[in-house]
């Protein structure tokens, strides 16, 4: 499938997909948001796929939504069209792992798609921002909430209320990335991060991406009630077998996704 907006590569069961926007450092308008939308849901029903790395240029992840595109816009436009929601809730609905690797910009909306992946590695060149209080406006695709959980309120709110940049070193000390690698490595990184992911069962995978995402949206008591199902219905696997197995005969396990 031709994107005009994206590059989308598979090799060795993991796909990369590159924002490719260059000329308005990947800023994320309507086109690029809706080919993203049905990138990942391909990519998703893909057997040929089975982790997903999402990274932009090396100055740019995403310099925020496209401001162009939004100027002009009334309210009713935006809340008429319920802008980028069906977008977010299609990259939400994505069961397979999605690693942001952010080199550069990742302001506004950027900052907003890196966090609604499942991690971020970044390189040290990283710049993270939700600079929408300059613009007259509030992140609208999850950053105030989100942000929050990752690096608490205070720091949030900084963020929030003075459109300042983070850079990698804050960002790995915060919690907002798991990684930072030197620029040049960030690509081949998170390929070799998603290359140990891939050989892991499938399954497995899935129930591990929805657990630790649950613990956003639940209780604590029901977050671990949810976890210990999902341990036990793992039992039913054909993988929990091999995997338990192969330990046992020290051996490397062989999952089949079963
Ligand atoms: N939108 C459109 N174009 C952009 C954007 C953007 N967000 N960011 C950069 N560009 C364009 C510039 O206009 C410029 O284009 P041109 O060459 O045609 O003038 C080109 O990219 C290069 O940019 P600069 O010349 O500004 O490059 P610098 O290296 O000088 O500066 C910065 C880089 C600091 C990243 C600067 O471009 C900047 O501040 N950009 C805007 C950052 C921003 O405010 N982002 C937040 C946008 S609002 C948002 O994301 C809301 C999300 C929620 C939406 C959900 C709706 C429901």
């Amino acid at each position: 499938m031709a994107y005009q907006t994206l590059i989308v590569e598979i090799e060795d069961s993991v796909a990369l997909i590159r924002l490719n926007r260059p000329d308005a450092l990947n800023a994320l308008n309507s086109q690029m948001l809706g080919e993203l939308a049905e990138a990942l849901k391909a990519l998703d029903g893909n057997d040929k796929v089975r982790c997903i790395v999402l990274t932009g240029s090396e100055k740019a992840f995403a310099a925020g939504a496209d401001i162009k595109e939004m100027s002009e816009k009334t309210f009713v436009d935006m809340f008429g069209a319920d802008y980028f929601a069906p977008e977010g809730e299609a990259i939400a609905r994505v069961r397979k792992p999605i690693i942001a690797a952010v080199s550069g910009y990742a302001l506004g909306g950027g900052c907003e798609l890196a966090m609604m992946c499942d991690f971020i590695i970044c390189s040290e060149t990283a710049k993270f921002g939700q600079p929408e209080i300059n613009l007259g406006v509030v992140a609208g695709i999850g950053g105030t909430q989100r942000l929050t959980r990752f690096v608490g309120k205070s720091k949030s709110m900084d963020m929030h209320l003075t459109g300042r940049f983070m850079d990698a070193a804050e960002a790995e000390r915060s919690g907002l990335v798991s990684r930072v690698v030197a620029p040049g490595k960030l690509v081949p990184e998170a390929l070799a991060i998603a290359k140990k992911i891939a050989e892991k069962s499938a399954l497995t995978v899935m129930a591990v991406k929805e657990a630790v995402n649950r613990s956003y949206e639940t209780t604590l008591r029901e977050g671990v009630l949810f976890e210990r199902r999902l341990f036990h219905a793992l039992f039913a696997t054909e993988d929990q077998k091999e995997g338990m197995g192969a330990f046992l005969e020290k051996r490397q396990p062989q999952f089949r996704d079963r």
